[in-house]
């Protein structure tokens, strides 16, 4: 058990043993009934039991998080596997082997926290390390780039994308009028609204999502030489997605169904691991690029400044209770330790002011690092006190420092024993309400990335933006966005405006960029990966069958749910009937495999929709019985489309290595 896990050991209560009592410690004798004058009442107001209850009830919620209100967590390791004190000094980068516990938070930006997890969205990825020289908060996006360059237009930001102010909809969606009028007002936004509109906004789940810290940081060295720093997390399972059909019907089959996968890995010891990557320039190479390093809207293309790997994050462990850690948890950029500093991003700066900000209304307080999920696992002294729901006991008379009285105890600790000291960066200038000529290429990187799709995903972003924009009601706000779209790249430009019947702007002369297969999907990390196998089996299946499926899951890394026409057992072999035609959809799998066939002809009417279905998403199916018994739609001699040949799996499971057949699907996402 890791340092952080046992001390929140020490703030868990087991509830479950002990005698009901109320929160004073008083044991009761009624838990069902209210105290009443007579057995039909009246209720007394005396009843402390029914009052303490229903008082602590009332307030058992508290406000939602501004954005990324809808999220989920876990615990788990942060290894180093490449010491890292020639650009930082920070101690958790500085011995191979160290390990530091971590809390992961993802979350979705736009929607309340009941909403649904597979939307167009930004996914937040926030870890907080429980380093020795206390927390650093890594929090980040699942995209590199920002919608703006400058914190004070977040609020303008976040009111246009959330649901409109008059009628709190739509939930969720960045598809409706605020959100385009304010993209289309803001020309810097054009880059973050390719990979907006791109398959990065549907992950496929959490564990297949790449993290990076946005904001150029800064790392400092022993010697106190600064470098420029891009923290980045790259999922050891590639970065994969779901097609825009498959988020929308999975929103209704199973509206946690990211969540739901990270929990049941986590739980089946299918731990998530990432690389954990810095891209590092000194601080005197910050002008030999043609992007500002410090612009949040533009990346550092890998290919032209490399990753280097320092260590492995990997979670291991779901929370006890979800409100305790993962509602409580409480994230700050600027939480950071010696060795790691801010650069003048100002979309950074601001947002150095915004957490601590919002954590006072929202965790109802200055006490929240007492909350156990916040607490840093080394020690912490200084000489605040009071406040709302302060937990900890000082019994010191001094609260002040200096003092003469405890010896000016807690004392500043000097920059060469450990001490925060801040960068001594230079600084001139005028005070001015600017933005720096180097901030103002706008469609670069939107090109950029872009052309550096493959067509497959091009074709995934021209239809996201007919879905999103068709969803604008304004038109002129869509001719704007249509224009935008020109600056970026005429075909798509061209695609929208002929999909939403508005003309087609002439074409103009779009950026000349390099294009870089690290910002495509299809260079991914791909293979078996956790794949899900949806297993179409009747309950009479043989026992022979059965016990070849059941071999499938221990000979490969993949992960296989029976599905049959009613729940229970199956006749001639003690196994579990794992869900239903009635219970599942094949959006909910990465494949589809048929063992038998159906006497009732409704039966195989759905699994003929269940195959037509996987196919459309370009997935791929067997059967080791003959296809045209169902109902299908599709030619068999597809690719990705296997006739087993009985109980031999193996061109079924080199499909579903590759994962999906998209020149087949073409014209169907
Ligand atoms: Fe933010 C939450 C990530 C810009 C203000 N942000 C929040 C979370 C993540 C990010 C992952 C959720 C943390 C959690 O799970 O508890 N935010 C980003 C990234 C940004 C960014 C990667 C740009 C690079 N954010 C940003 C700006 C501001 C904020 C410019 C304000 C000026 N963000 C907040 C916030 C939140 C927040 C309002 C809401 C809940 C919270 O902080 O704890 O303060």
């Amino acid at each position: 058990m890791n340092k952080k896990k046992q001390q929140l050991k020490t703030f868990t209560t087991q509830d479950v043993d002990g005698p009901l009592t109320t929160n004073q410690g008083l044991k009761m004798d009624e838990d069902n009934f209210s105290l009443k004058a007579g057995r039909r009442g009246s209720t007394l107001l005396e009843d402390f039991h029914l009052r303490e209850k229903i008082t602590h009830f009332d307030h058992e919620r508290i406000p939602e998080r501004v954005v990324h209100a809808r999220g989920y967590g876990a615990h788990g390791t942060f290894t180093c596997t490449k010491e890292a004190s020639k650009w930082t000094k920070a101690h958790f980068l500085n011995e191979v082997g160290r390990e530091t516990p971590i809390f992961v938070r993802f979350s979705n930006v736009a929607g309340s926290k009941g909403s649904s997890d597979v939307v167009r969205d930004v996914r937040g990825f926030a870890t907080k390390f429980y380093t020795e020289e206390g927390n650093f908060d890594l929090v980040g996006n699942n995209i590199p780039v920002f919608y703006i360059q400058d914190a004070i237009k977040f609020p303008d930001l976040i009111h246009a994308v959330k649901p409109e102010p008059h009628n709190e909809i739509p939930q969720a969606q960045s598809a409706h009028d605020t959100f385009w009028d304010f993209v289309s007002q803001h020309q810097e936004s054009t880059h973050m609204l390719m990979w907006h509109l791109s398959d990065r906004a549907i992950p496929k789940n959490l564990r297949m999502m790449e993290g990076f810290g946005v904001h150029t940081f800064r790392l400092i060295n022993a010697q106190n030489e600064s470098f420029f720093v891009k923290f980045h997390l790259k999922p050891q399972l590639g970065v994969h997605s779901v097609t825009w059909d498959e988020a929308q019907k999975i929103n209704g089959k199973d509206p946690d169904f990211h969540r739901r996968d990270l929990y049941e890995a986590i739980e089946r010891g299918d731990f998530p691991v990432w690389d954990f990557g810095v891209q590092v320039i000194p601080e005197a190479a910050q002008f030999d690029f043609d992007f500002d390093v410090l612009d949040a809207t533009k990346l550092w293309p890998e290919e032209q400044i490399p990753v280097e790997y320092l260590g492995e994050l990997v979670l291991n462990e779901n929370v006890d209770n979800v409100f305790a850690e993962t509602e409580q948890v409480a994230f700050h950029p600027g939480h950071v330790v010696p060795g790691i500093d801010f650069s003048d991003d100002p979309l950074l700066q601001g947002r150095l002011f915004s957490y601590t900000d919002t954590q006072l209304s929202r965790l109802g307080g200055p006490n929240f690092h007492e909350i156990p999920i916040n607490r840093p696992v080394c020690p912490f002294t200084n000489n605040q006190r009071d406040g709302m729901h302060r937990q900890t006991i000082n019994p010191s008379v001094t609260s002040y420092y200096p003092n003469a009285l405890a010896n000016n105890q807690p004392a500043p600790v000097p920059e060469e024993q450990g001490g925060f000291h801040h960068f001594e960066q230079s600084l001139e200038g005028k005070k001015v309400r600017e933005r720096a000529d180097s901030f103002l290429d706008f469609y670069s990187q939107a090109t950029m990335f872009y052309e550096s799709l493959a067509d497959y995903e091009q074709q995934h972003l021209k239809d996201a933006l007919v879905f999103e924009l068709g969803k604008c009601k304004n038109e002129q706000i869509r001719k704007n966005v249509i224009n935008q779209m020109n600056h970026v790249h005429h075909d798509l430009a061209k695609y929208g405006a002929q999909k939403l019947g508005l003309p087609i702007p002439s074409k103009i002369e779009t950026p000349n960029v390099k294009t870089y297969p690290s910002l495509s999907q299809a260079t991914t990390p791909n293979g078996l990966n956790t794949k899900t196998v949806g297993v179409i089996v009747s309950p009479q299946a043989s026992a022979e069958q059965l016990k070849w499926i059941r071999t499938l899951e221990t000979k490969y890394p993949i992960v296989l749910s029976t599905i049959s026409n009613r729940q229970g057992t199956f006749e001639h072999f003690d196994m579990p009937i794992d869900e239903t035609f009635d219970t599942t959809h094949p959006v909910l799998f990465d494949s589809l495999l048929v063992i038998n066939t159906f006497d009732a002809p409704t039966d195989q009417k759905t699994i003929g929709q269940f195959l037509n279905e996987a196919y459309d998403h370009a997935k791929p199916i067997a059967s080791t019985v003959d296809f045209l018994t169902f109902p299908i739609l599709f030619p068999i001699d597809s690719e990705g489309v296997y006739m087993l040949d009985t109980m031999d799996e193996t061109p079924f499971i080199e499909g579903l290595t590759i994962g999906r057949f998209w020149k087949r699907g073409e014209g169907n996402e």
